[in-house]
């Protein structure tokens, strides 16, 4: 009988992976769909003399993250639990970018937060504005300086348990706060692999002590959006979908029709002026 063991995916280069198993680190060929994080079966090469395996299943997972590709879906990793949004005065984070990655997570079956990067520099009352407005949405933010290594406790706190997928504009701070956290430089994407050939690119996932987990995946960094339907958005917007069922019709558009409860709500000052700007926008795209 062949032997078989659960493991998870903690490296990820484009044909193949290295799961992690309790007996080691096994180099697998990758299979089709297989991403980081991904908890697999495992069937070890036995009389193999490197340390190899066969990936003969894929777990179910409780979350997946993927990029349209044309018409098909693009896998980037699975099981996190929660997407970090880096938030940052300098460089500026629009307000389309949090709501942007909010709906992605939320669809994705992902808890979003926002970690409130940078608070060694001065920011001004449109940035603090900015961010009451996810503090109202009762959404986490956590402040921290990556940097300067300030509060990191607060957030390696919540963490705890958990596996995270730090997103933010280039320059908000992504690589010096993994860096910070995980105690260690960041895998480059470049990368020679046993046959000396470069690999353009791997994700990886770091386990830390606590149980925190930090999946890196360079290609997660820039999304498209809107890949949703019409209908299906407003549950993104969880305070505006909330809202809505208080229309007064059932097919309101939420923009001038009789009765509407949103707009309502958003001359009322309940719901913000930016994220419904940002619902119609990306609604109506
Ligand atoms: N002032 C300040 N600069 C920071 C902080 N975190 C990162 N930076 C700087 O911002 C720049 C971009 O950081 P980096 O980690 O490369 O951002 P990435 O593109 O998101 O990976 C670097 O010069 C960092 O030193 C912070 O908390 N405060
Ligand atoms: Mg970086
Ligand atoms: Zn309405």
């Amino acid at each position: 009988m062949k032997k078989v063991q659960t493991g998870q995916v903690i490296e990820f280069y484009s044909n193949s992976c290295l799961v992690k198993t309790k007996s080691g680190k096994l180099n697998c060929l990758a299979i089709k769909n297989i991403v980081v994080g991904d908890y697999v079966e495992v069937e070890i090469i036995q009389d193999s003399k490197k340390h190899l395996g066969n990936i003969i299943k894929i777990n179910n997972r409780s979350s997946v993250l993927s990029k349209k590709n044309g018409n098909k879906d693009k896998l980037f990793a699975a099981n996190i639990t929660h997407v970090g949004i880096l938030v940052t005065p300098e460089p500026k984070t629009s307000s389309e970018f949090i709501d942007k990655w909010i709906l992605k997570s939320i669809f994705s079956g992902i808890e979003p937060f926002i970690i409130n990067n940078k608070i060694d520099i001065n920011s001004d009352d449109e940035y603090m504005n900015k961010l009451s407005v996810y503090r109202d949405i009762d959404m986490k933010v956590i402040n921290c300086s990556a940097k300067f290594e300030d509060n990191l406790e607060e957030l390696q706190k919540f963490l705890e348990n958990k596996c995270v997928l730090f997103v933010g504009n280039s320059g908000a701070g992504k690589s010096t706060l993994s860096s910070k956290i995980i105690g260690q430089k960041l895998k480059t994407n470049e990368l020679s692999n046993n046959q000396g050939v470069h690999t353009t690119s791997v994700s990886s996932l770091y386990e830390l002590p606590n149980n925190i987990k930090i999946i890196d995946s360079p290609g997660m960094r820039d999304i498209e959006l809107i890949e949703y339907s019409k209908d299906e958005l407003i549950s993104g917007f969880v305070e505006i979908h909330e809202s809505s069922k208080r229309c007064k019709y059932n097919d309101c558009n939420h923009i001038n029709n009789d009765g509407c409860n949103v707009i309502k709500d958003v001359i009322n000052g309940v719901i913000s002026k930016s994220r419904y700007n940002n619902f119609i926008k990306f609604r109506d795209n």
